[in-house]
């Protein structure tokens, strides 16, 4: 079977042109990775050829032998759809969890920068989810980006704000969010700091740089971004229209949407004192 023809590749490629048209990936930012099916990959193994062995720059030895699809380095997300052999490829990885190699695509290119990131973020969620989830998406999402500059970097902050802004957002990520401070890209040290996020929540905020979200398949973890993004973009309308919240979603309305809903909201983001979350001022 062709490489292209296969549902997983035509699945990462439609979510590379959804990024792109959201305008979350000006030129080459963002990126997006995959963990295949064993099915998936025997449906290929023909079309697979041999690469040289390369340094991961971490380890990750619960995915050993795990082939990925993964957007290539400097490759830009508005070319994924026209140019899929130069700007998205599959990497397998070695039996120690340090190396990869290129064993389809990516032609002039490697994988993703935040390959450490991508498969550190993999590595854990394989553990917790029990396998489930196997997509990785990097986004440079612009409401939630601005309001890295004026909210206190904290993983409370940011889910209680998320969770009220949107009446889907308790549903959609009841766990939470969490926020990493800046960090230089591209390493290993934002990749732990990531993981140790990914091992409570399925989406990551990178301050002054964007997100990353995990989960079990492209719509899910395009939509998971998607509605975080998009509370975030309430938020900045509400703290830029210059007049009084006046209203809001309580704690105690969450509460019932949970109860209504069947999740469970990740408790330790509930206010214990009973305030209405947003009956301060203006987006504070
Ligand atoms: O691929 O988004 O974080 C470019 C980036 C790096
Ligand atoms: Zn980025």
């Amino acid at each position: 079977m062709n490489v292209l023809d296969t549902g997983f590749v035509k699945g990462f490629m439609n979510m590379c042109e959804a990024g792109f048209n959201m305008g979350w990936h000006e030129r080459n930012g963002g990126n997006l990775s995959y963990r295949i099916k064993e099915e998936e990959i025997a449906e290929i193994k023909d079309m697979l050829s041999d690469g040289e062995w390369r340094d991961i720059g971490t380890c990750v030895p619960l995915l050993s032998g795990e082939y990925f699809l993964v957007t290539g380095s400097g490759r830009f997300f508005s070319n994924v759809k026209t140019n899929p052999e130069e700007t998205i490829g599959i990497i397998k990885i070695d039996e120690t969890g340090e190396r990869y190699k290129t064993v389809w695509g990516l032609k002039g290119s490697r994988p993703t920068s935040e390959l450490p990131t991508h498969l550190m973020n993999h590595e854990v969620k394989k553990k917790v989810t029990n396998g489930a989830h196997r997509v990785i998406y990097h986004a440079h999402t612009t409401n939630i980006i601005a309001l890295t500059f004026v909210l206190p970097l904290e993983d409370s902050v940011f889910t209680h704000k998320l969770w009220e802004m949107a009446t889907e957002c308790p549903v959609v990520f009841p766990d939470g969010v969490g926020v990493v401070k800046w960090m230089v890209p591209g390493g290993r040290d934002i990749a732990e700091a990531t993981m140790e996020k990914m091992k409570e929540y399925d989406l990551a905020v990178w301050a002054h740089h964007g997100m990353f979200a995990s989960g079990p398949d492209f719509d899910t973890t395009f939509g998971l971004m998607h509605t975080a993004e998009k509370s975030a973009e309430i938020l900045v309308k509400v703290m830029s229209v210059n007049s009084p919240m006046i209203q809001t979603i309580t704690d105690e309305d969450l509460i019932k949407l949970a109860g209504e809903f069947g999740v469970t909201l990740n408790e330790k983001f509930i206010r214990k004192d009973g305030n209405p979350s947003g009956s301060s001022r203006n987006g504070d």
